[in-house]
C-alpha cells in the first residue's frame, strides 16, 4: 500500500477477507454539523453501518496522513476542528494537506478518491454538492468526481440550497446514473422528493448490488449515485425549509460568501434559521444512509 495511507487494522482485515466495508466522509463532521452533535452523529452513523452488517471506515487526513477508519479519539479530535480553518479536501486539496502535513476533512469527492485507493466500493453520506443557485460556474467537485471514480455513493440527494435541475444535468453529462432507492424522485435532502425523476427505481439492496456488480464488470470508471429519501418521521416541512434556504442563499449573496466557504456557511445558517429543526432530519438521514449502504455492501459481497 501507499505509505501515506493508514488503514485501520479492523478495516484492513475486513477488506482482506472480502467482508462488506462502507466508507464515511469527514467534511460533514468539520463543516456540516456543529460540535458536539457532529461527533455524536459520526458515532451513530458508524453504529448504523455495523447494524446494517458492514464495517465502517471514516476517512480523514490527520497531520498529513490519510486515515481510513478512525478511532474514537481521532473522531473527537476532528469534531473539535469544527468552526476552525481546517482544510476541506476535494481532489484539488488532497496533495496540499498531505504534503504540508496538515489536517484535512474529506468531502464526497475527496472521500471517493481515497476510498477507491483503499479498495472500498461503497460510501455513505448525507448530501452531495451540486451546482449553486444563481452561480452556474460554482459546480461542486463532487459531481466531476462521480464522473471519474468508480465508487457507489449513497446519499439523500442534494439540499435545495443548490440548483437541483442543473445538478441533475451535470450528473448526466458526467455519465452518473441516479438510482432511486424506494423512490421515483430525486430526494432533496430534508424533503423526500424534488419533483425531478431518478434514472431507475430499485427497492432492495440486492437489486442495487446487481447494478454495482454490472458496472464493475463493464470496467466503466465513473461512480454511481444511490439516493435514499430521509425517513418519513424525520422529514422537514418543505415550506419551512424552503423559507430558511431562500433567506440563507440571499444572505450569502449579500455578504459575498462564495467558493468552498459557500456550502459550510449555508449549512450552518439553515440550521440556525430552522431553530435546529433541520438538524434532526440531518442526523436521521445520515444514520439511515449508513444502514442502507451497509445492506447494499453486504448484498454485493454475496455476488462476488
Ligand atoms: N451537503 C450537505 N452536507 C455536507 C456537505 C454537502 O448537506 O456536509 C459537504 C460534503 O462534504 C460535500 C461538500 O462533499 O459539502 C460539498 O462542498 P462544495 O459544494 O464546496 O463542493
Ligand atoms: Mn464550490
Amino acid at each position: 500500500m501507499h505509505n501515506y495511507l493508514v488503514i485501520q487494522p479492523v478495516v484492513a482485515t475486513a477488506l482482506a477477507e472480502n467482508k462488506p466495508v462502507v466508507a464515511l466522509e469527514s467534511t460533514v463532521i468539520t463543516h456540516g454539523l456543529p460540535y458536539p452533535d457532529n461527533v455524536e452523529t459520526a458515532v451513530k452513523m458508524q453504529t448504523a453501518v455495523r447494524e446494517g452488517g458492514a464495517m465502517p471506515a471514516t476517512i480523514a487526513i490527520i497531520k498529513g496522513q490519510v486515515h481510513v477508519g478512525l478511532t474514537d479519539d481521532q473522531l473527537e479530535y476532528l469534531g473539535r476542528l469544527a468552526g476552525t480553518a481546517v482544510r476541506k479536501c476535494s481532489r484539488r486539496d488532497i496533495p496540499l494537506a498531505i504534503g504540508n502535513e496538515e489536517d484535512g476533512a474529506t468531502t464526497v469527492a475527496g472521500t471517493m478518491i481515497l476510498a477507491h485507493q483503499a479498495g472500498i466500493r461503497l460510501f455513505a453520506t448525507g448530501g452531495i454538492g451540486g451546482v449553486h443557485r444563481g452561480h452556474p460556474f460554482d459546480i461542486s467537485a463532487d459531481l466531476l468526481e462521480l464522473g471519474r471514480t468508480p465508487v457507489t455513493v449513497v446519499s439523500s440527494g442534494a439540499k435545495s440550497i443548490l440548483d437541483l435541475p442543473a445538478t441533475r444535468e451535470v450528473l448526466e453529462t458526467n455519465g452518473v446514473p441516479i438510482i432511486g432507492y424506494g423512490t421515483d424522485e430525486l430526494p432533496a435532502f430534508f424533503a423526500r422528493s424534488s419533483g425531478l425523476p431518478v434514472d431507475i427505481r430499485l427497492d432492495t439492496p440486492e437489486a442495487v448490488a446487481r447494478i454495482v456488480q454490472a458496472h464493475q464488470q463493464t470496467g466503466l470508471q465513473n461512480g454511481l449515485l444511490v439516493t435514499v429519501p430521509v425517513p418519513e418521521a424525520d422529514a422537514c416541512d418543505p415550506q419551512m425549509v424552503e423559507v430558511a434556504i431562500s433567506r440563507a442563499t440571499q444572505e450569502a449573496d449579500e455578504q459575498g460568501i462564495h467558493g468552498p466557504a459557500a456550502t459550510p456557511w449555508l449549512l450552518r445558517r439553515v440550521v440556525e434559521l430552522t431553530n435546529g429543526r433541520s438538524l434532526q432530519a440531518n442526523v436521521a438521514l445520515l444514520r439511515n444512509n449508513g444502514y442502507t449502504a451497509a445492506t447494499i455492501a453486504q448484498a454485493l459481497t454475496g455476488l462476488s
